[in-house]
């Protein structure tokens, strides 16, 4: 069965990085990315309003204090694009203050489109602000944003959630010098980070007591099941996170209970996994601000401002494209 909204080319994509990944000798993997199905995304939803994770509550909170003062750092001629459709407070919290000083133009870039029509549904009807959806990879959709800049203009790309989290270190800086390469110099991006913290509290945010993040790492082999034919038994997999002190990271993993095959008809595959085997799922950078700094640095920003969460440490940094 097709996935609502998942055209040829991302099937064929999704096949392969099934094949790719599970097909492993070694260690098996699977991208982050597809966590993200609509369940997953709804159950990413339940995740940011679980107790135990303040990721999310740190990041809406540091724009609702600082978005008056982010405001007044950039220029009055403004284009937002948003990395990522922006939902519910924290986006709006941004919108409302640089609207307040002259009316913008909002482009939330997402290959979902039921996440952008929530996004419209949260934050179409913002006093002067004009928004318009682009469906699009964020580096596409960042070339089509960037493409409606009006002469004299400046851009602001959002890229909150610790999203960039999810990329592997060298792949995060990647992405940002690509980032940078489409903007011109004094443009700006606000980056959202989670920080390094006490690990009890890294390792009971992403082992919820409820089970929300275990269904939601499930979810990725029920996906399987339902779009690629596979056969995955859910109960004789466990969900495990662990923090990597090493790499300041938390990997997430699904456990095999015990040994076990499973076929995935529309990929041509069969998986076996001995009991204990894991598959990895993601994993979740966690910084210092000297570190975003850095990277911003590495990749041809400058950190022109940074505020910090105290009771949940996360950073705001607004990020200038230099030359
Ligand atoms: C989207 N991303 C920043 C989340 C994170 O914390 O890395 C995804 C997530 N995974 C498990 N819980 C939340």
């Amino acid at each position: 069965m097709f996935a609502p909204g998942m055209d040829h080319q991302a099937r064929a994509e999704f096949i392969a990085d099934v094949r790719a990944g599970l097909g492993k000798s070694g260690q098996k993997e699977l991208p982050s990315s597809y966590l993200y199905d609509e369940v997953g995304a709804a159950l990413f939803e339940a995740i940011t309003v679980l107790p135990e994770y303040g990721l999310t509550r740190a990041d809406a909170r540091l724009l609702e204090l600082h978005s008056a003062e982010l405001a007044s750092k950039l220029p009055a001629s403004l284009l937002v694009g948003e990395l990522g459709s922006g939902s519910g407070k924290k986006t709006r919290w941004i919108l409302e203050a640089l609207a307040a000083r002259s009316a913008l133009r909002y482009y939330p870039i997402d290959i979902s489109r039921s996440a952008l029509v929530k996004c419209r549904g949260e934050l179409g009807r913002i006093r002067g602000v004009t928004m318009e959806e682009i469906e699009q990879p964020y580096l596409e959709g960042l070339n089509s944003a960037v493409a409606r800049r009006t002469r004299g203009q400046a851009v602001l790309i959002l890229f909150l959630g610790s999203t960039i989290g999810n990329f592997e270190r060298e792949e995060a800086r990647k992405f940002l010098q690509q980032v940078r390469a489409r903007l011109a110099q004094g443009d700006a991006l606000l980056l959202g980070t989670d920080l390094v913290k006490p690990v009890d509290q890294l390792l009971a945010a992403y082992n919820d007591a409820t089970g929300v993040t275990a269904a939601f790492n499930l979810n990725v082999l029920a996906r399987i099941n339902r779009e690629l034919g596979g056969e995955f038994m859910l109960s004789d997999f466990a969900h495990q996170a662990v923090y990597n002190r090493g790499k300041h990271r938390i990997e997430m993993y699904l456990r095999a209970k015990c040994r076990q095959q499973a076929r995935i008809r529309e990929a041509g595959l069969t998986v076996t996994l001995e009991a204990g085997e894991t598959i990895w799922t993601e994993s979740s950078h966690k910084f210092r601000v000297e570190d975003v700094r850095a990277l911003a640095q590495s990749a041809g920003f400058c950190c022109e401002a940074q505020w910090v969460d105290e009771e949940w440490p996360f950073a705001e940094s607004l990020l200038l494209a230099v030359s």
